[in-house]
């Protein structure tokens, strides 16, 4: 498989599914401003129109994009990693669900990709802030004598960390002020599938941003 990503951005959240289960992919970094594949300048719009990562391209070559579904589908393709509740657990895959919705529609979307553009008017960012703070609080509420979102570490909690892992770039968002969050961020951190796609990316994502500093 071909998971096409961009240095620390949501697509680390594969990366890091992959890591856990001790699967093999083939990497192959996307460019977020040229929209072009690193390596060898091929246009990656013709692999997603849109030009987001993550995409992952099966062994069959079908083209799969959006977080949620590309998680579900590595959980699936892994079985013994246990990155999912099983099938027969309808509640648990309904709570996999939820909590991968919340990050993508609530975090991601909604609170972190406002705070992050380097365009955001201030009058935007204070907006987002007010409404969706509420959003950070309710997190750390569920995380409260939990060291998952469900029962044992999965691809949510992937998808999660990736997204608190940019509140390094938010100063407006305080995480003393959610200490289970906080405390979540940092022992995510060890986890040796998280902890080598850090290492990994965080040289590729000063690469990054030496280029668009060049350009
Ligand atoms: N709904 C998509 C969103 C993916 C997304 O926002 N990707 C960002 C990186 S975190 C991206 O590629 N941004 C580049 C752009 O907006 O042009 C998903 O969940 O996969």
């Amino acid at each position: 498989m071909e998971l096409f990503f961009s240095p620390l951005a949501c697509s680390m959240a594969a990366r890091i599914a992959f890591a856990e289960a001790s699967a093999e992919v083939k990497l192959i970094e996307v460019d977020p401003r040229t929209k072009r594949v690193l390596a060898t300048g091929e246009t990656y719009l013709a692999i997603h129109p849109l030009g987001l990562v993550p995409a992952l391209r099966t062994d069959d070559g079908a083209v799969l994009t959006e977080n949620a579904s590309i998680l579900q589908f590595i959980a699936d393709e892994f079985p013994a990693a246990r990155l999912a509740p099983s099938e027969s657990d309808r509640i648990g895959r309904a709570k996999l669900r939820q909590w991968l919705s919340f990050v993508g529609t609530e975090l991601h979307k909604g609170l972190m990709i406002p705070l992050l553009g380097r365009d955001t008017p201030p009058e935007v960012k204070a907006w987002v802030l007010s409404k969706y703070a509420s959003r950070v609080a309710y997190l750390d509420e569920s995380l409260a004598g939990r060291e998952f979102l469900l029962d044992r570490f999965s691809v949510a909690d992937a998808y999660l960390f990736t997204v608190l892992n940019w509140t390094q770039a938010t100063p407006e968002i305080d995480l003393a002020v959610y200490p289970n969050v906080k405390a979540y961020l940092e022992r995510m951190r060890q986890r040796p599938g998280v902890a080598d796609s850090l290492a990994l990316e965080v040289p590729l994502f000063r690469a990054e941003i030496a280029r668009r500093k060049a350009a």
